[in-house]
């Protein structure tokens, strides 16, 4: 990063000689030749074993200098004006919102610092969609959400009630604090403010738009995403981890914008070095466009000035920590403290005036130098471009925050500092007003009214706007999966294979074929869709420059610029980002794609849950399927491996729609209404289905037993007609036998387990003479949602004619005996329903650590299996004094239950 320096040097007439060579070079045969030149040379000394002599850096200047500067299109001083209103009327909001508390919150600094970046945009970058142009999607950062806010306002799109209700969403009129698609559905577009998620998630938008043009699905070429991100926030590994595939698939489309105010909260990113420097060698390493905007335009004269490299040579030295010190003193300090390094550069500086030396502006506040860069990054072919603009936090605050350590947190700023930011700005604005923080707005005829719109209406309208909905498409009927719910006969597989069947149904289909966008984090084999690698193929920008090594073969690794399926590697959170971007096509791209993500479902909500949150939040439609799922099922992979907590975990995300299916026709029901309901109907929900990889027979479809399914429960197995009561036979079963005045249960099961608790269903009748009806709970998360909703309804509605009541408990009452519930999860899985389920529940579970075992023996362990299903039943009759006591001692015995084994969760 620093050059050695001058002491450092053993023949300084030797090195000038060189320089001056160089600089004969360039003037005689131009910079390609210095270049080339330069090359080999470096290539020489390498070879004679020197070591690594090229540096991924450059000097610490602007990588555009001032002579390739372009002029900025349109009225500097106008755009310059409107600025400054947006600064004040951003910085008013935040600072109304918190003069009688501070409860509500929000950031002034921020904004304040990436005005220019974010106004040159506006004015000469961004298109909105229009009959036009697509649209460029532009991903702001989240908490300088009061700048895009202040904008709006000026556009009259939001009115000062509005920006006086920042932060007051209750109610549905106010500003979201921060982007929220949910929240402001016409509004914002991408929810960035969990730092990191912006970063991650604009790569896979970008890199999905490219799929999506080289797919034909629609023309994305000369759309860009912008992403604007805190030097602060690249710390998030989620924000460097995917800069490779971004340059590796060449995406030229995706331009970022990082904010290099130098400071995040709590302090300096990099006090004691560099963060432009860091990230220039990061970016470059991983094949960006790396485009330095450091230096303001009024450093020109003294840069050109230096031709012996002192002014470079202390800009390179001197460390973060002391720019932010610089530019929160003043001009005389910057005189003693930078210039001073170096009496030369002192007496360079001698002319300036302490003021002026002040003037010395950034380059990430100077709409001149962020103008050549935007203008050359959007012009850039091959890589994507990142601008690493140099700029001030609380720039304009003075001492309520201008490059001061609490910059971030300041949410009010003194009488003093607002007349000076006024006075800075040059705002029209009495003391008075200044004192009751109004917001300002010029007279709609006034010259900024209409700048500001004509340089809008000629980029296509406002932004941020979301589309909501996209055109709705027909999706295939229930019988299009008719060998799901035809039952496999003798026949055993799993729900995985099942659902790779749905998925290769889907992928045929006329209607929505070619909108399917399967992804999958490098376990296609692991799920047996490898089937699928030659039929749709694998996307690659490339095509397939190699021959693969089972081309010989049927279904060969077939990697194709065409290709459907989005391999990512062994990459959870790229893979989600995927699953984002198609899931949000509708509204991104006005085209309905429908993602299946399917990972191993350990690896999902625990590994991702903040992506699955972000997912949520932008009402991305789509399916997530929890292969291997499953605390006993996936039976041989040990602790890391083995889910028994993913339905807890999804059980959170208001819009996601969770199932355990057991059978194929259940997969295949709840995918059909998936499809129905986001596809055919644009609801904004998303699936959760759990797949297993054990294989068993898979009956046909009960008559009648669809809704059940989709609302949570149904009868699977129906012991026959109740004693005194109503004769309940859903699943055919074997209804119509005498009334039986024997002891009875009610069993509930899900996933694989369903089968461990049809098996006690058996025992309990075999052994012990009692009845056991079964229910195939497809989601306790649904019937829980549906508990929850009545629960309420009745309490605030106390005088209705008719209480509502829940699916789970009509279903339950008037049935006979108690309810046991057993599944491949932990206990909180089943227990969510206990508030609505008649007379005692009790569920048995797989808390604890997972391990590695024969599924007999690990079901056994968590105490899922048949015999512990027995067990509670029997002893929950003998509770209820329908059955001795001692009848549940001869169960446990019977089955060897050990009664001294520990608890699972201590082990
Ligand atoms: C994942 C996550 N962690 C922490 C925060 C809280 N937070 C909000 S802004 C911020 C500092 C941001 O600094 P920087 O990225 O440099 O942005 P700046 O405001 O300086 O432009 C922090 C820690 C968050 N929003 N998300
Ligand atoms: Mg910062």
């Amino acid at each position: 990063m620093t050059e050695p320096s001058a002491a450092s040097d053993i023949d300084a007439v030797e090195t000038s000689e060189w320089l001056d060579a160089i600089d004969a070079v360039v003037e005689h045969d131009g910079l390609d030749r210095a270049r080339q030149l330069l090359t080999r040379v470096v290539e020489r000394a390498q070879h004679i074993g020197s070591g690594p002599i090229a540096t991924l850096n450059t000097p610490y200047v602007n990588t555009i200098p001032a002579s390739l500067d372009e002029p900025i299109p349109g009225d500097a001083a106008m755009e310059r004006r409107l600025r400054s209103i947006m600064r004040w009327n951003a910085m008013a909001m935040v600072v109304r919102a918190n003069k009688t508390t501070s409860e509500l919150g929000g950031h002034i600094a921020s904004y304040q610092s990436l005005a220019t970046l974010y106004e040159v945009g506006f004015n000469h970058f961004w298109h909105a969609a229009s009959q036009d142009h697509g649209g460029d999607l532009v991903y702001f950062q989240g908490h300088s959400s009061p700048g895009n806010y202040a904008r709006a306002f000026l556009e009259g799109r939001l009115t000062e009630a509005q920006l006086d209700k920042f932060r007051q969403e209750v109610g549905g009129e106010g500003l979201s604090s921060y982007p929220h698609p949910w929240l402001m559905p016409d509004f914002w577009q991408f929810p960035t403010v969990s730092l990191g998620i912006g970063a991650l998630t604009s790569i896979y938008q970008a890199r999905f738009m490219k799929y999506l043009s080289a797919r034909s699905i629609t023309e994305t070429d000369g759309r860009k995403v912008w992403a604007f991100l805190g030097d602060g926030e690249m710390d998030e590994p989620e924000s460097l981890g995917a800069i490779g595939l971004a340059g590796r698939e060449q995406l030229d489309n995706l331009i970022w914008v990082v904010n290099c105010n130098l400071q995040r909260l709590d302090g300096p990113v990099r006090g004691n070095g560099k963060i432009i420097q860091e990230l220039e060698s990061d970016f470059r390493g991983a094949g960006w466009n790396v485009i330095k905007v450091i230096w303001g335009s009024r450093w020109d004269a003294l840069l050109d000035a230096d031709v012996d490299g002192r002014l470079v040579h202390v800009m390179t030295e001197a460390v973060d920590g002391e720019y932010q010190t610089y530019k929160s003193r003043d001009g005389a300090y910057v005189r003693e403290h930078f210039f001073g390094k170096d009496p030369v550069l002192l007496d360079r500086v001698a002319h300036m005036s302490d003021d002026e030396i002040w003037q010395l502006n950034r380059g990430g506040l100077d709409q001149q130098k962020v103008y050549s860069a935007y203008s050359q990054a959007v012009r850039e072919v091959g890589r994507p471009t990142v601008i690493l603009a140099k700029t001030i936090k609380g720039y304009g605050m003075g001492t309520s925050g201008e490059g001061q350590m609490i910059a971030h947190q300041a949410k009010k700023m003194a009488e003093e500092a607002l007349l000076a930011f006024r006075d800075r700005f040059e705002l029209p604005l009495t003391d008075e007003q200044v004192r009751a923080a109004e917001y300002y707005k010029p007279p709609e005829d006034s010259p900024e009214m209409q700048y500001l719109r004509e340089q809008r209406t000629a980029l296509g309208g406002s932004l941020p706007a979301r589309r909501r909905t996209s055109e709705p498409h027909k999706v295939p009927e229930l019988e299009a999966f008719s060998s799901q719910l035809e039952g496999t006969g003798e026949r055993e597989v799993s729900t995985t294979m099942a659902f790779v069947r749905v998925l290769a149904t889907l992928l045929r289909d006329k209607q929505i074929g070619k909108r399917i966008v399967p992804i999958v984090p490098d376990e296609s084999r692991t799920f047996g869709m490898e089937g699928m690698f030659r039929q749709v193929g694998v996307y690659s920008h490339v095509g397939q420059l190699y021959q693969p090594q089972d081309s010989e073969q049927l279904s060969f690794y077939k990697e194709d610029r065409h290709g459907q399926i989005l391999e990512e590697g062994i990459n959870e959170a790229g893979s989600i980002s995927s699953f984002i971007a198609a899931g949000t096509s509708y509204s991104a791209h006005n085209e309905q794609m429908i993602p299946f993500y399917i990972y191993y479902s350990m690896f999902g909500y625990q590994r991702v849950g903040d992506l699955v949150w972000a997912a949520a939040d932008s009402r991305t439609r789509g399916f997530l399927l929890g292969g291997t799922a499953g605390r006993t099922t996936l039976n041989g992979e040990g602790l890391q491996h083995e889910d028994g907590h993913s339905h807890v975990l999804f059980s959170v995300v208001p819009n996601c729609r969770a199932y355990d299916p057991a059978y194929a026709y259940e997969v295949a029901v709840i995918i059909q209404e998936g499809l129905r309901r986001m596809v055919a109907e644009q609801e904004d929900v998303f699936y959760y289905l759990t797949l297993m990889n054990e294989n068993y027979v898979h009956p046909a479809m009960p008559e009648g037993s669809q809704e059940g399914i989709l609302r949570g429960m149904y009868l699977l197995r129906d012991a026959g007609p109740v004693a005194g009561g109503r004769a309940g036979s859903v699943a055919g079963g074997r209804a119509g036998g005498t009334k039986s005045k024997k002891p009875r249960v009610q069993l509930m099961g899900s996933g694989t387990i369903l089968r461990e608790v049809l098996a006690a269903a058996e025992l309990l009748e075999a052994d012990f003479g009692v009845l056991a009806d079964v229910w195939s709970v497809t989601s306790f998360t649904e019937l829980r949602r549906e508990g929850v909703e009545i629960d309420r309804w009745n309490t605030l509605n106390p005088l209705a004619k008719q209480p509502k009541v829940p699916y789970v408990t009509t279903q339950l009452k008037g049935r006979q005996g108690p309810v046991v519930a057993s599944t491949d999860y932990i206990r909180s899985y089943p227990e969510m329903i206990r508030a609505w389920v008649p007379g005692d529940y009790r569920v048995l579970g797989t808390d604890g650590f997972g391990r590695s075992d024969f599924r007999k023996a690990l079901r056994s362990f968590f105490e899922v299996d048949r015999h512990h299903v027995v067990v509670s039943a029997l002893k929950a009759l003998a509770d209820d004094g329908v059955i001795p006591m001692k009848q549940v001692a001869d169960a446990i015995k019977r089955y060897e239950i050990d009664p001294a084994a520990p608890m699972p969760t201590t082990v």
